[in-house]
Order: C-alpha cells, then sequence, then structure tokens
C-alpha cells in the first residue's frame, strides 16, 4: 500500500523558472527610419486614441521610444544586473523588410539584432521573440489593408523564414501575434493594419484567419529550421467576474470568454471551435478559408500558451444590449483615462468592481485573477504557459535620484503569490515577464508618463529629457525575488 503523503509536489517555482520582462520594438526603439527603416503602421499613429492612424500630428512617440536602438548595451546590462533569465520583445518588421514586399532582407536591420542578441546571451538570458507586436510595414497596410489580403501570409513566412535561419540556436522561444485577439477590440489598425474606420467585424475576422493560417506556418517554419526552438501564442486575458448570482450573468461571462478562447481554441486545439461557427452565422461572418489552411491550423498547432495579464472585469446581462450600442459608436474613450479600452468598458457596463482597488488609470489590481487565470487556462488547454506581460503602470517622479515605488513591488509580490499558489495546485507554469522593465511608451496612451520601469528614464511626454536611467527602488527588489526564485518576497 502507497500513501498520498508520499507523494512529491511542486511545493514553489520550479527550478529554471524563467523570470524576466517584455517590451516591444515600436515602444522602445526610437530610431524609426535609420538603418534603411521605413515606417510601420505605429509609426503613425500619435497619442491616446486607440487603433486610429494619423498623418498629420505633430508627434508621434515612437519615432523617439527611450532610443534603445543606441541605448541596448546599457539597458541589457542592467537587465542582467537584476538577473532576469528570459527577455522577451520584438523584432520590427519594418527593420527586415522595410515594405514587407523586398525579396531580400536589410542587412543593417538584421545585424541590430544580432547585436542585440549578442548582449543578451553575454547576460545569461534566453531569448523570446514576438515576431509582430503591434508593428508591420505600413506600406503593407496602405497597399493591400493588412491582414485583410491573403497575401500578408506570404509577406509574413518570408519574415518569419529569415529569422528563424539567422538566429537558429539563438532565439529559444518565438510568439506569433501579440494579443492576436484584439483584431476584434477596435484595436485592428496596430494588429492587422485595417483601416478602422471603415472596417467591419467580417474583414477583422478574415485578417484573424489569415494570421491562424501565418502563424502554424511560423510553427511548421520555425520547427523545421531549428527543431529545439518553442512556438507559442500570445492572448489577453481579463479575468471576468459576473455581476451577480444571476445564471444569466454567468452565460454572458461564458459568451464574453469565448470571444476570446476563439483565439487559443484555434491556435491550441487545431480547430475553429463550434461556438465560433454559431457566431459567425448569427453575425453574418462568412470566413473564405481553404482546405490546406485548415489542414495546416489542425496540424501545426503551438508548443506553448502565453498570455497577457493586467486587470479584471465584470459582465452582467445587461451588457449585451449596451455592447450592440457601444459598437456603433466610434469614441470609445472613459474621460480622463486615455489608455482605458473602450471594450473594457462595455463589458463592465461602467461599473467598477466594489470589491478592487483601481490604478490611477482605472485599471483594477487583482492577484487573485491572476490565479484564476491560470487554473483557467491550464484547465482548458494542458500546455506549458508562460506569462507574457504583467505590470503596473503609474506616473512617478525622480526624487534624490530613484523612485520610491513600494507599490509596484506590493503589486509584483501578490501577483508572485497567486503564481505560486498555481503552480502548487499543478499548473505548468515556467516563466513570467514583468511588462516594461524600463519605462517605455505606453501603447494605449502614447505616453512616457505611463511608468511600469523598474528602471526610470528621463523622458517626458513631448519627447524631451536627458535619456538618463536610473534604478528605482523596485529594481533591487525584484533582483532579490530573482536570486531566491520567488521564495524572498
Ligand atoms: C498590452 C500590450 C503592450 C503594453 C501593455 C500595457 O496589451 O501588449 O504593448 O503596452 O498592454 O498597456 P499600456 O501601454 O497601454 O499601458
Amino acid at each position: 500500500m502507497k500513501s498520498s503523503k508520499d507523494i512529491k509536489v511542486q511545493e514553489t517555482f520550479p527550478e529554471g523558472f524563467l523570470w524576466g520582462g517584455a517590451t516591444a520594438a515600436n515602444q522602445y526603439e526610437g530610431a524609426y527610419n535609420e538603418d534603411g527603416k521605413l515606417p510601420s503602421v505605429a509609426d503613425v499613429q500619435p497619442h491616446g486614441v486607440f487603433g486610429y492612424p494619423d498623418r498629420s500630428a505633430k508627434y508621434y512617440p515612437t519615432h523617439k521610444g527611450i532610443d534603445f536602438y543606441h541605448h541596448y548595451k546599457e539597458d541589457i546590462a542592467e537587465f542582467g544586473a537584476m538577473g532576469f533569465k528570459v527577455y522577451r520583445t520584438s523584432v520590427a518588421w519594418s527593420r527586415i523588410f522595410p515594405t514587407g514586399e523586398e525579396d531580400q532582407p536589410n542587412e543593417k536591420g538584421l545585424e541590430f539584432y544580432d547585436k542585440m542578441f549578442k548582449e543578451l546571451k553575454d547576460n545569461g538570458m534566453e531569448i523570446m521573440i514576438t515576431i509582430s507586436h503591434y508593428e508591420m510595414p505600413l506600406h503593407l497596410a496602405d497597399k493591400y489593408g493588412g491582414w485583410k489580403d491573403r497575401k500578408m501570409i506570404e509577406f509574413f513566412d518570408k519574415f518569419v523564414t529569415v529569422m528563424a535561419k539567422r538566429w537558429k540556436g539563438i532565439v529559444k522561444y518565438w510568439l506569433t501575434f501579440n494579443e492576436i485577439g484584439n483584431n476584434i477590440h477596435k484595436m485592428e489598425w496596430m494588429t492587422a493594419g485595417i483601416d478602422p474606420t471603415t472596417s467591419t467585424l467580417q474583414d477583422n475576422y478574415q485578417a484573424s484567419h489569415h494570421q491562424f493560417v501565418a502563424s502554424s506556418m511560423a510553427v511548421k517554419t520555425i520547427h523545421e529550421i531549428d527543431p529545439d526552438a518553442k512556438v507559442g501564442s500570445v492572448i489577453e486575458y481579463k479575468t471576468i467576474y459576473p455581476m451577480s448570482c444571476d445564471p444569466k450573468d454567468s452565460l454572458v461571462v461564458t459568451t464574453e470568454k469565448q470571444r476570446g478562447y476563439f483565439f487559443s481554441d484555434v491556435q491550441i486545439r487545431g480547430e475553429y471551435p463550434g461556438y465560433a461557427w454559431e457566431y459567425f452565422k448569427d453575425n453574418d461572418i462568412e470566413i473564405e478559408y481553404t482546405d490546406e489552411d485548415m489542414e495546416l491550423i489542425k496540424n501545426y498547432p503551438v508548443d506553448f500558451l502565453s498570455f497577457t495579464y493586467y486587470r479584471s472585469r465584470i459582465a452582467s446581462k445587461d451588457y449585451l444590449e449596451s455592447v450592440q450600442k457601444e459598437t456603433n459608436s466610434s469614441d470609445k474613450e472613459v474621460e480622463g483615462d486615455t489608455s482605458y479600452r473602450g471594450d473594457d468598458n462595455i463589458l463592465n457596463t461602467g461599473k467598477t468592481n466594489p470589491y478592487l482597488e483601481l490604478t490611477p488609470s482605472g485599471w483594477s489590481v487583482d492577484p487573485d485573477g491572476l490565479y484564476l487565470a491560470l487554473e483557467d487556462l491550464y484547465g482548458r488547454y494542458q500546455v506549458p504557459i508562460f506569462i507574457a506581460e504583467n505590470g503596473l503602470g503609474v506616473k512617478e517622479e525622480l526624487i534624490d535620484g530613484t523612485v520610491n515605488d513600494t507599490y509596484r513591488m506590493e503589486f509584483l509580490r501578490d501577483h508572485i503569490i497567486s503564481m505560486k499558489k498555481a503552480i502548487r495546485n499543478g499548473v505548468d507554469l515556467f516563466g513570467y515577464a514583468w511588462w516594461g522593465p524600463i519605462d517605455i511608451v505606453s501603447n494605449g496612451s502614447g505616453q512616457m508618463s505611463k511608468r511600469y520601469g523598474f528602471i526610470y528614464v528621463d523622458r517626458n511626454d513631448a519627447g524631451e529629457g536627458t535619456l538618463k536611467r536610473y534604478r528605482k527602488k523596485s529594481f533591487y527588489w525584484y533582483k532579490k525575488v530573482i536570486a531566491s526564485n520567488g521564495e524572498d518576497l
């Protein structure tokens, strides 16, 4: 007879757990037109308006970022000093194929990443590359209407093939599309190069289909070139609570969850789920596909799932009615918070969760929601999971050359406790990336003043400042956490 007492449970973070940080090229590299790079969709998008290109704005934050392009050595040395085991970032497509249509890649663009990856390796980090993080050559959006057009699959595959060959054995983890589901959340310009003023749900789902095919093609290409590399998907995840115990509220939660699961279901399970066909029928959406597309999707699912997690939402049965009203309105910003996504407002029907605190930009702080997310996603898919983003963005000021950001340490501590609990329960979580370990441009607001970093960068919303970097208090705290593999909190 055996006893359950002898069973060894994974009590805490496994050895080799990948602690690190995440960024995206367009939000920090700057140098938007150097060494052959041409504009990307991000480079014509000014502040504060999710997804709307504006070619006559006075200032585009991505043009300068924090000038990582010229500071990568010192910044990576700082990540190394914190003890990062992994660094997630993206490669700017428009550096490698400036228009997207060239036959040959831009050698100068590739060289920048060669140098950067060498620094990362020398500083002891594994590299995780998001192939498409809210950035694609502007030319492809202008000429083809972005991912609405099937031709994008070829252009993307050319980009993937060049990278996989060049960085075989160097980049171990690849992520195909950042927050792939956001095509359908009014962010189609950033995610898919689709003009939001004329786009329809039909366009956006068709674009998603093309991205699914491209994602599976990337899995195939990368595995063939580098059998040791792993390819994952990135979904955005916000835990959703029913507003009340009315079963109708929970039904809404399920429907809304399916809008998110749809993307990971296809990328992990390799087929369109039944509820998606139903949804398409009900909403007059017709997806054009070939049998080869579906075979590719079936045969080349991703190796692991990653997700971004910042906050939770609440939903009620009244939501369905409000969603109809809201999807017809063009401006979905909430007053005073330019980074508030309209879609959240729809979901929580204008109400905030009374049990949770909010950040100054109105994002709920909900570490339990992270635990629930991990249980939910692992329960559904049973594949290894990586937390691709999590973080706290606030306005901050330097005092005596530092920022005493105890709130950031508390936020992170509570989220780590949730991760630990999930691991103990059997969730196969293999890494965690803090969003914006160095202050970078906020994606939603375009502002520098929404700071997530452990490292402060002297640059303001107008792009002024010395660019000097300063360690915040949380820098030392995260370093200690990593050194103790999540024990010293
Ligand atoms: C995620 C995006 C990131 C990042 C983050 C924080 O959805 O993948 O690019 O910016 O949100 O959002 P924000 O920068 O708007 O505060």
